[in-house]
């Protein structure tokens, strides 16, 4: 279902891939390319306005790896924004320390609510829970039939009380459930064509009269734009936990798959591809991200080059400190690093000892932009022998920086202490602890 537009981010990795240098215009090209293939997929505007901003920050702020090409480079932003946009990680069913664990499906009519709930009973089942199902869409009798139907395919029960209040139905299944000694309650609900108060209401009061552990919102990914619309709809009234997708094997285009995420901010947690009973299956945003982009070798390939390069940087960055050579040339670098993830984390998480006093410390934008401005007004010479900073040649730095002599003289005192403690450091290697307190000041 994601054919055509892996086919179109194909042709644009293609294109960029052999350019060999990034620049503010190949970029803007891709990214206009991105735009519109992911606008093409039925991808909510704004949704594809946000990622290509971010894809393009980050490959206009990226450092560069040597050993792949920009192109390789731009791939990983896209897959990395991909699963970002996807949810990141995979959130399965969340389940009560109280049993049994209530989930309540809700959703359209003909969206798959009844089918989910026999493949999630199924599923379960497989996972050694003890699930049962209660039929509160009590308005057709067909519905109850074809539940008791799935129920039986694979052994679960179906629980109806032929009575004509879905809230009650609602809390006599699981309050059976509850004295049965179940692990696992999952309530099929009724839905309308289209997003209807009545209906609404109902869900609303039996998630008040269940309070259930995962309320799961199930959309027909083939209605396209309309699918994030309705998911809109439910989340205003019925805040769920999570979104199931199902039609995923029809013809879709897939943007309501990649949209809903950051419209509604709740985590797809199943897929839906079929009307068998095996057909679903937990979502996983790497998984589909490495599936449209088709690119998982690159992935890997630029993962590892980073890893390769943070690792090298670390053990210059370690020696240098144990020979009392780190510089303000290496401070300035190290800086920026910091200033560009936020914290501490890369490659001084790497040093012993180090990284853990400065790991999750903020910078403060003021401070460092004033640092920087004092080290990039130094030689080069100056930078990396900061012995020979006179008087007269303090003087001069502090008046090419726009800053004082005393603002030059603290940043001297400073880097010289952080340079004694991180030697010091070093030395008592891995897991010493350092003084984040101290560190802290140091920055400032
Ligand atoms: N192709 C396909 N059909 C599905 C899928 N899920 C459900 N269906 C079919 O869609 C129709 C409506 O499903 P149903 O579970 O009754 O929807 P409900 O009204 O929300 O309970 C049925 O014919 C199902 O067999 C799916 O993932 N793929
Ligand atoms: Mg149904």
């Amino acid at each position: 279902m994601f054919e055509d537009l892996s086919a179109k981010f194909d042709s644009v990795f293609r294109k960029i891939r052999g350019e060999n240098r990034i620049t503010e215009l190949n970029i803007a090209d891709s990214m206009r390319d991105i735009r519109r293939a992911l606008l093409e997929a039925d991808v909510n505007i704004q949704v594809a306005r946000e990622f290509t901003e971010k894809v393009r920050e980050k490959a206009l702020g990226a450092d560069v790896l040597k050993s792949v090409s920009p192109g390789q480079q731009i791939v990983k932003h896209v897959y990395d924004e991909l699963v970002t946009l996807l949810g990141g990680s995979h959130t399965g069913i969340r389940f009560s320390q109280k049993l049994p664990s209530v989930i309540l499906v809700c959703g359209l009519q003909g969206s798959g609510k009844t089918t989910f709930c026999g493949k999630l009973a199924n599923q379960l089942k497989k996972q050694g829970k003890v699930p049962a199902i209660v039929a509160a869409d009590i308005y057709r009798p067909a519905a109850i039939d074809q539940l008791k139907k799935l129920g039986s395919q694979i052994s679960v029960p179906v629980l109806s009380y032929g009575i004509q209040d879905a809230v009650e139905v609602a809390r006599r299944g699981v309050e059976e459930s509850r004295l049965a000694g179940r692990g696992v309650v999952i309530i099929d609900t009724a839905g309308r064509l289209h997003v209807d108060s009545e209906m609404m209401d109902e869900v609303r009061r039996i998630k008040e009269a269940v309070s259930p552990e995962e309320i799961l919102f199930v959309v027909d990914a083939m209605t396209g734009q309309d699918a994030v619309n309705t998911a809109k709809a439910f989340w205003d009234t019925v805040s769920y936990t999570g979104v199931v997708m199902t039609k995923m094997d029809g013809d879709t285009r897939g943007g309501a798959a990649l949209s809903i995420r950051q419209v509604v901010g709740q985590p797809i947690k199943f897929l839906s591809y079929g009307e068998k009973l095996e057909s679903l299956d937990p979502f996983y945003p790497d998984r589909l991200a490495q599936r449209i982009l088709g690119m998982g070798d690159v992935v890997s390939l630029v993962e590892k080059a980073q890893e390769a390069i943070s690792a090298e940087d670390a053990r210059k960055l370690n020696e240098k400190i144990r020979k009392n050579d780190f510089n303000l040339e290496d401070f300035l670098g190290q800086m920026r690093q910091i200033k560009k993830m936020g914290s501490m984390s890369s490659i001084l998480g790497m040093l012993p000892g180090v990284g853990k006093a400065l790991k999750d410390m903020p910078v403060d934008d003021g401070a460092t932009k004033k640092i920087e401005a004092i080290i990039l007004s130094m030689t080069v010479k100056e930078r990396r022998n900061p012995d020979i900073l006179n008087g007269s040649r303090r003087l001069r730095i502090a008046r090419g920086s726009g800053t004082t002599v005393a603002e030059v003289n603290r940043l001297m005192k400073q880097f010289g202490d952080m340079k004694k403690m991180m030697k010091t450091m070093s030395k008592m290697g891995k897991g010493a602890m350092a003084n984040p307190a101290m560190m802290k000041r140091l920055l400032r």
